[in-house]
């Protein structure tokens, strides 16, 4: 008996473990709707195309398994790419799926006809287009495979999802993991580090080595890194695990000139450290632990560290995720809070996945608290994804830093063109509280320090998503 090429998709995507759909319909996907019955796949239906892919995205990098995101052709697919950026410079595990026009219409002016591979292809690490039914399973299972390295799009055109195809399901075998010994001058280095790209932080290799993750364009003025340029600047032995030097490296610049710069890939074996690189290790995590002892005195405000403050008991359970985005709000959050769990926007810089993200952790983890931070420009971005939370019962906690500006420019603008010269940035000091309500969230605004920790307890205890607006203080971004 044969299948419809949706049915091998979907079967394929179950097979492989995918339980997950993060979706927008539209007339081309519509066979994966249907298959998707069969192969119990649950469809999390978003707002918007870009949500999906930050679903997939954050999905992928909290379980390791790839996250999948599918969209329609054309438009849908369009939406879809701005967010493939924030997932590929996390390296993240995931897989758009887009439909297409069919192959049989193309070059003739098809509904939505957009040459999709290749707008993708700068976007991920694997873009293209599916050609034949019978092939698709193994498109798929491919796909899949190469999601492990990055995210991964497959465009498959309504007339191959709805050919007959060889029902053989392709199976999607685990990879071999080959683990390195680490370089030697790692073992005899007097100072040595490990700085890790996202990738490779997510999985760190395990070891007493400290293992310093870079994920935020801000490089080394990245404020969850506290005082780490002053353990760099006297590094004799630096390893780059998974990660290039890039422009959060400075080029290479930050390293000093008699530090030795090495690379590896994949898991390595780290050595066991001397007694003396434990003294040294010590003084980095102290270093990357500093925060100025003057915050500790900030009392009875909205200043973004004491809305951290409150929020931190929040994030004291087991397994409870932290979600960091957008603007100098999310600085702040970085620089305060600690969960044993972190997805933030990352490298790519890219604000407005706070909210997919949330929902995306809350449906892997259930069970532990998940809280988000971002700015009020931030939020706007995927505003209405608070009614995909409600629709699909997946109650975290957000909490808007709203300061009624798009502050991070309007820093630039201080800094750069100085205070005269500031425009354009002002945001309205909106009640998100009441829209999220509306949106049938549990909503808050909170407009005086005493009503924080009150708001904060009766979001956590509604059971719904929540969202927690703080009018708080426009402050800068910190900087040590
Ligand atoms: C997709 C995208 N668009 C624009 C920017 C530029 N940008 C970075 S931070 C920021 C302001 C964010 O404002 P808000 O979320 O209110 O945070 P705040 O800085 O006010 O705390 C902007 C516009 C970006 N990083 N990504
Ligand atoms: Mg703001």
């Amino acid at each position: 008996m044969k299948l419809r090429g949706a049915d091998v998709l979907a079967r394929t995507l179950a097979a492989a473990g995918a339980r997950h759909v993060f979706t927008l319909s539209g007339n081309h996907v519509m066979p994966v709707f249907d298959a998707a019955l069969d192969a119990r796949l649950n469809l999390i239906h978003v707002r918007h195309e870009a949500a999906a892919v930050h679903m997939a995205d954050a999905w992928g990098r909290l379980t390791g398994e790839p996250g999948i995101a599918l969209v329609t052709g054309g438009p849908g697919h369009a939406n879809a790419l701005g967010a493939l950026y924030t997932a590929l410079a996390a390296q993240s595990p995931m897989l758009l799926i887009s439909g297409h026009a069919p192959l049989n219409e193309l070059g003739k002016g098809a509904f939505q006809e957009m040459a999709q591979a290749e707008l993708a292809k700068p976007l991920t690490v694997a873009s293209w287009t599916a050609k034949s039914a019978d092939a698709l399973g193994r498109d798929i299972a491919r796909a899949l495979r190469e999601a492990r390295k990055g995210p991964v799009h497959l465009s498959v055109p309504n007339d191959v999802l709805d050919a007959m195809a060889d029902p053989t399901i392709a199976q999607v075998e685990k990879p071999e993991v080959r683990t390195r010994k680490a370089p030697a001058a790692l073992a005899k280095a007097k100072r040595p580090l490990v700085i890790a790209g996202p990738a490779a932080m997510r999985q760190p290799p395990k070891a007493k080595f400290p293992v310093i993750g870079m994920e935020s364009p801000r490089g080394l003025n990245d404020p969850s890194l506290g005082k780490l340029a002053e353990v760099i600047a006297r590094a004799d032995v630096v390893l780059l695990l998974g990660k290039r030097i890039d422009f959060t490296l400075g080029f290479g610049k930050i390293f000093p000139k008699t530090c030795r710069v090495l690379r590896a890939y994949g898991d390595v074996e780290l050595p066991e450290p001397t007694a003396s690189q434990k003294a040294w290790f010590d003084e980095v995590r102290s270093a990357i632990a500093y925060r100025p002892a003057e915050w500790k005195e900030i009392q009875n405000s909205l200043h973004p560290v004491v809305v951290c403050r409150e929020v931190q008991k929040l994030l004291t359970a087991r397994g409870a995720v932290l979600v960091a985005d957008g603007g100098e709000f999310g600085q702040w959050a970085q620089a305060c809070l600690r969960a044993p769990r972190r997805v933030i926007n990352g490298i790519a810089g890219s604000i407005g996945s706070a909210l997919p993200f949330a929902a995306a952790a809350k449906l892997a983890f259930p069970d532990a608290p998940v809280v988000a931070l971002l700015g009020d420009g931030t939020l706007g971005f995927h505003l209405s994804e608070i009614d995909t939370a409600v629709r699909c019962g997946l109650p975290y906690v957000a909490v808007v830093g709203n300061d009624a500006c798009w502050n991070a420019e309007y820093q630039i603008q201080l800094r750069a063109y100085g205070a005269s010269r500031a425009h354009g940035l002002d945001l309205l000091p909106t009640r998100y509280g009441a829209v999220a309500s509306a949106l049938g969230a549990h909503g808050e605004d909170v407009l005086e320090p005493k009503d924080l920790q009150p708001a904060l307890a009766r979001a956590v205890a509604s059971g719904k998503p929540a969202l927690v607006n703080v009018m708080i203080e426009r402050v800068a971004a910190p900087r040590y």
